[in-house]
């Protein structure tokens, strides 16, 4: 078998990358460990930021998130009783919009389908050979069957445990890693949700998130130990938790139902250097992490694909290989703008185990700050909506 561009990973970014590659007529096969129906029913992501929207737009694969999707002009952000708006409109003249992960996933693989390009489902035993010569290979199992892929180049898309990374030989590479004390317990619920913006909040028992996915479906997260397991709460504790850790407005309107979906993320904070080895290229959560507090792991992959799929129409179209020989830097230039704004985020919201008197009255300081100072809000607001490619 042979194409131009493998793709490993079927997730958002390799999905993306393939179909953004397959409109400008380059070759591409993607190759995915699960099957469909296990990637599409992963919960993650909820916020998009517009860099985003705009390369979905670019894929032909907008249309549902623009009858389905609902933009956000800010957010509140609250601690203990106080609550505040950032207001992304006004201070950064964008907005946001809240459409699932799994809707995204879904669309590219729709849009994918009606193409003649080939995704391989349930592949094992992946491998890459030669990725700093001209002629690499991808070799795999499907269906039992031994396979090896001829291309010009390999997108690793195959996330934080694929085998893309770990390819980069170890001498080359430099993994930079700050892992937090905490987690996110996460449930989805059929119900309206208690806000029509997303709810940040900082309460000394804990960070919470009150976000959606649509009028009907809610997604609330509560910072839980790393200990725990989701067996560990029942619906009933959670919810209790979670009304102690909003102000009490939001708390006496929330509504409760059983959850459809329970389940904790670890939170993490992690940055590959290089993110390219020859001819293979990293891109999303095969090559960095990000807390998931300020949204970014997505978007952040959509950006490095924004990078790749440029610097190989800059290779196939123009006859350049400047764009390819300069991803990496180009690419971790935004990749490390991110994360410090998540980190910075992620440290301002939660309680951390380890912090001091003096730490949680200096979270306190900055957020008194962040709510009357419109410079640090303008700070924060074009972080979130997201910095430019
Ligand atoms: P993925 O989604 O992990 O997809 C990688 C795919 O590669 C496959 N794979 C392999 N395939 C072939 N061979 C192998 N050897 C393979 N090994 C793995 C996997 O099966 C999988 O299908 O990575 P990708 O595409 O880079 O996408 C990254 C995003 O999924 C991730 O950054 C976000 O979900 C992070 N994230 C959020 N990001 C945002 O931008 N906004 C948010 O609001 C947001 N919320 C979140 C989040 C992540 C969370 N969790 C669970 C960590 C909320 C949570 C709770
Ligand atoms: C989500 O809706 O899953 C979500 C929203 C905002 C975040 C993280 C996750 O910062």
């Amino acid at each position: 078998m042979r194409t131009q561009v493998v793709i490993i990973g079927g997730g958002p970014s390799g999905l993306l990358l393939g179909q953004i590659l397959h409109k400008h007529g380059i070759d591409t096969v993607v190759v995915e460990r699960q099957t469909k129906d296990y990637v599409l029913s992963r919960i993650r992501a909820g916020v998009l930021e517009r860099g985003f929207v705009s390369l979905l737009e670019e894929a032909d694969c907008a249309d549902r998130l623009h009858s389905e999707g609902f933009t956000h002009d800010g957010t509140l952000i609250s601690y203990g009783e106080e609550t505040f708006r950032l207001d992304f409109k006004e201070l950064t003249g964008s907005s946001v919009t809240v459409y699932g992960q799994t809707e995204v996933t879904r669309d590219l693989y729709e849009a994918r389908g009606k193409t003649d390009a080939t995704t391989l489902f349930q592949v094992e035993d992946v491998e890459i050979q030669e990725a700093k010569s001209q002629a690499p290979t991808v070799s795999l199992t499907h269906e039992g069957v031994k396979k090896t892929i001829q291309c010009d180049f390999i997108a690793g898309c195959d996330g934080f445990h694929g085998v893309s990374r770990t390819s980069i030989p170890a001498e080359v590479r430099t993994e930079y890693e700050k892992i937090y004390p905490f987690g996110w317990l996460g449930i989805l619920s059929e119900t309206p949700p208690v806000n029509h913006e997303l709810i940040y909040s900082n309460s000394n028992r804990g960070f919470a998130l009150c976000s959606m996915r649509n009028n009907a479906l809610s997604r609330y997260y509560i910072q839980c130990s790393i200990n725990e397991t989701p067996q560990d709460w029942t619906d009933d504790q959670f919810w209790d938790e979670l009304k102690r850790r909003i102000p009490s407005e939001f708390a006496e309107r929330l509504v409760v139902g059983p959850s459809i979906e329970k389940s904790i993320a670890p939170l993490r904070s992690f940055v590959c250097e290089p993110m390219q080895w020859g001819r293979l290229f990293l891109c999303g959560d095969a090559a960095h992490i990000v807390p998931p507090t300020g949204a970014k792991g997505l978007n952040t992959a959509a950006s490095d694909v924004y990078y790749l799929y440029n610097a190989l129409l800059e290779f196939y179209k123009q006859g350049s290989d400047e764009g390819i020989q300069n991803y990496s830097q180009k690419a971790l230039k935004r990749v490390l703008k991110t994360q410090r704004f998540s980190w910075w985020f992620s440290s301002l919201m939660h309680q951390n185990p380890d912090q001091s008197e003096f730490d949680a009255k200096m979270q306190i300081a900055e957020l008194e700050f962040l709510r009357s100072n419109a410079s640090a809000q303008k700070a924060m607001a074009e972080n979130y909506v997201g910095l430019p490619y």
